[in-house]
């Protein structure tokens, strides 16, 4: 990754325990591919975050594109990471800086004296937003932007950050064309734009955050408690979703404006993140209204469904992943098929 230095990353071959006390009774969280741990700094004291890996091809990927993001502000760091042996295995172990704020909605949940209001929810995507600039900058997709994945550094005045690289993916155009299936003479405009899927993933849930935000529920559910129905799938793809009264009636036309083309269904004409910096409701300060929000009382009376919504939107994201993997599968096909007739119409055309 361009822009700010940092050093090469160095993976420590001792045992991590000579650095660093794990603290295996708290648990900060599960992810898809490791335990999340709270662990202490022998030497300094300091509490940090400890991720277990099982070491493989796309373990290393995350840690790599994880520690080539960390110099952004809005993305969790990297401290350091060890390659160690655990139970016979051979694991990569990162070690984070500790957020210890918690996550993004519990932090709007637990605000009951003062209303939380719609330039706070605009400085919350300029935050998440100036993340995922960073990363698309870099040519990098996050593809896993979601509620649980964004935690403050602190309880008071805390910096909100991203994590999670374990689906971030380099999409580089330059890199696409290393692969054998095609030579760059004959490269087809689509498939130079095929970066675009995966860094639209990421726009797509910047929309469902901010949906979230300003009313305090998902823009898209299903009803029957499915973590994904086919209905709500339907009603993704068709991109049904509504401003409800009373929650939405007070919320800015140009806040629904942005969100709508977060979530518009094509991903070739959903906005793109320099564009979303651009909007003004986006800049925050005098371009948003302090409106008090429904939010933190939605959240706090449907709390009991915010482990289906986060469900629901980790599923969401699975399938779009897939869903997009296999779009640019087909385009890709077209053009190697168009790039085979482009040579029989040749061969076709020396013997007439
Ligand atoms: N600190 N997705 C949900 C956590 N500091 N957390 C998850 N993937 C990761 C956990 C499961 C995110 O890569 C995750 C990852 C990294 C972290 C992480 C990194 C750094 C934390 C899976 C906390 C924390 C610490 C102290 C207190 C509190 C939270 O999670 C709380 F305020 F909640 F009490």
């Amino acid at each position: 990754m361009s822009g700010q230095n940092r050093e090469p990353l160095v993976i420590k071959k001792y045992s991590l325990d000579k650095d660093y006390q794990v603290l295996a009774q708290e648990i900060l969280g599960l992810g898809i591919n490791g335990k999340v741990l709270a662990c202490k700094n022998r030497k300094t004291g300091q509490k940090r975050a400890l991720k277990i890996l099982q070491d493989s091809p796309k373990a290393r990927r995350e840690v790599e594109i994880h520690y080539e993001a960390s110099v952004c502000r809005h993305i969790v760091q990297i401290v350091d990471v060890y390659e160690n042996i655990f139970r016979d295995k051979k694991c990569l172990v990162i070690i984070m800086e500790c957020m210890l704020g918690g996550e993004l909605f519990s932090r709007i949940q637990d605000r009951a004296e003062t209303a939380f209001t719609e330039r706070e929810a605009a400085d919350i995507m300029h935050d998440i937003g100036a993340a995922i600039k960073f990363l698309h900058d870099n040519a990098v997709a996050h593809r896993d932007v979601k509620p649980e994945n964004l935690l403050y550094s602190s309880r008071a005045n805390g910096v909100l950050k991203l994590t999670d690289f374990g689906f971030a993916k380099r999409v580089n155009a330059a890199n696409s064309l290393a692969t054998p299936c095609y030579t760059p003479y004959y490269v087809a405009p689509e498939v130079l734009s095929h970066e675009n899927y995966d860094k639209s993933c990421d726009m797509w849930s910047l929309g469902v955050i901010m949906y979230i935000l300003l009313c305090g529920f998902p823009p898209f559910y299903s009803y029957r408690g499915l973590a994904i129905s086919p209905g709500m799938k339907k009603r993704i793809r068709s991109g049904q979703y509504a401003f409800p009264d009373p929650e939405w009636s007070a919320v800015s036309d140009n806040a629904k404006d942005v969100i709508r083309k977060l979530l518009t269904t094509d991903p070739d004409k959903r906005l793109s993140i320099s564009e979303f910096m651009k909007e003004e409701w986006v800049k925050g300060g005098e371009n948003v209204p302090q409106t008090p929000l429904y939010s933190a009382r939605v959240l706090r009376e449907e709390e009991d469904q915010w482990t289906e919504v986060q469900d629901e939107m980790a599923n969401a994201l699975a399938t779009m992943r897939v869903d997009y993997d296999q779009v640019k599968q087909i385009k890709t096909l077209d053009n190697v098929n168009n790039k085979l007739l482009k040579k029989r119409k040749k061969r076709q055309e020396s013997k007439e």
